[in-house]
């Protein structure tokens, strides 16, 4: 469907002036669309992925949980604090936060947050000292939302002992029958951690771990930088705010942001997790969170941290030997090689575990 048609299909308050994908998700299909609307307006337009979201409605109606819950909590004020924002939602002419195109698909528009860039990389600690006020600041302004208001829009998301099950599932129907060097590498990397799989879900099952309103998907590339001031402007992608664990949120923006050498690297040497990236991070996260986490979200933060890139390479290994379903590649090997990425980086973790261990201890101490 030609989504200058779908664009109209939204009250966006003048006529279109342009439109062009934009951004480098590998989940929905974005297109950015200039709106002639006093002055000029930017406008995010978006395909849900039906493969990946069942039942997209949900993300709609959680985001406007969100949205009012973050609004009340200014008391009356915008949602902006220190320019933060979340980006709100356009509806379409017959008033609805969503549009359904003739062929099934589902499609959305977002208030574009101007002036911002995303970015795949870490290039300065000044970067990684407001990814983790972003992160901190986005579970501070949620941490109170009421769950039950709260639909599960991914069901099983970060259930890493799930992932695994499937894991063996899709291992145990393809016919693989002399394994490459790499995809042994990655069978030994699973089958060498299988305990390690059920530690986030134990600790919620002995009570230790609360489940909280969570981003779910809080990778480098979802936050928006200010283009002026460089500063975090906004926690974007907000498809998988659920129910979940603080852990889920950490460990999958620390696997991102410390990890220079990006989700596809040229070179498998160059993956490593990074100390002083991680320490800039936790420190501005904390800053904004210590007054809610407990002691032992900060003694599960360890093994989060070492869990997350290891469920993302199972992750992309199940997708690369199930034909390349779920996430979207740009070469036929890209899952693969992102699945090697995810497990040396998590060899990498293991590797610092006392580094990171103190790193954690250190941060957290109060101002
Ligand atoms: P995906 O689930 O595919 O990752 P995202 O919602 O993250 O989709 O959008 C993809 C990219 O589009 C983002 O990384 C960002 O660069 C850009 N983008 C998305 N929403 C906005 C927004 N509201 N304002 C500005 N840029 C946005
Ligand atoms: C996907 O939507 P996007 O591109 O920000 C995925 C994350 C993975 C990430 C790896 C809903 O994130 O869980 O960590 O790819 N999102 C979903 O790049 O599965
Ligand atoms: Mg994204």
């Amino acid at each position: 469907m030609n989504p200058r048609y779908i664009a109209e299909a939204f009250d966006l308050g003048g006529p279109i002036v342009d439109i062009h994908r934009y951004g480098h998700g590998i989940i929905n299909d974005t297109y950015r669309v200039a709106v002639a609307a006093q002055g000029r307006r930017e406008v995010v337009l978006q395909r849900i992925n039906s493969h990946v979201f069942h039942r997209p409605e949900l993300i709609m109606e959680n985001l406007r949980s969100l949205l009012d819950h973050v609004r009340e909590r200014q008391t009356g004020a915008p949602v902006a604090v220190r320019g933060f924002r979340l980006p709100e939602i356009y509806t379409t002419r017959d008033h609805r936060d969503y549009f359904v195109a003739p062929e099934g698909d589902f499609w959305r528009a977002l208030r574009f947050i101007e002036n911002t860039h995303s970015i795949d990389t870490i290039a300065d600690i000044g970067q990684a000292e407001e990814v983790g006020f972003a992160l901190g600041r986005f579970h501070r302004l949620v941490h109170d939302l009421d769950l039950s208001r709260l639909h599960q829009t991914l069901p099983d998301f970060h259930i890493t002992p799930r992932y695994v099950q499937r894991f063996n599932t899709v291992v145990g129907i393809s016919e693989i029958s002399s394994p490459s060097q790499e995809l042994n590498y990655c069978f030994s990397s699973i089958e060498a951690r299988g305990p390690l799989a059920g530690v986030l879900e134990k600790g919620k099952r002995l009570g230790l771990l609360r489940v909280r309103p969570i981003h779910g998907d809080p990778k480098l590339n979802n936050v928006l930088f200010d283009k002026t001031t460089g500063r975090a402007s906004s926690l974007i992608d907000l498809d998988t705010v659920q129910p979940g664990l603080v852990q889920y949120d950490i460990g999958d923006c620390l696997r991102s942001c410390c990890n220079i050498a990006g989700e596809t690297p040229a070179e498998l040497s160059a993956v490593k997790f990074d100390l002083d990236i991680c320490q800039a991070i936790l420190s501005s996260y904390f800053s904004e969170t210590l007054s809610f986490l407990t002691q032992h979200d900060l003694d599960y933060l360890y093994d989060a941290i070492r869990l997350i890139p290891f469920e993302l390479g199972i992750r992309f290994i199940t997708d690369h030997l199930e034909g390349n379903k779920y996430f979207k590649i740009r070469e036929p090997q890209q899952n693969l090689r992102r699945a090697l990425t995810q497990f040396k980086l998590t060899a990498d973790i293991e590797r610092q575990e006392r580094e990171i261990k103190e790193l954690i201890r250190v941060s957290s101490l109060p101002a």
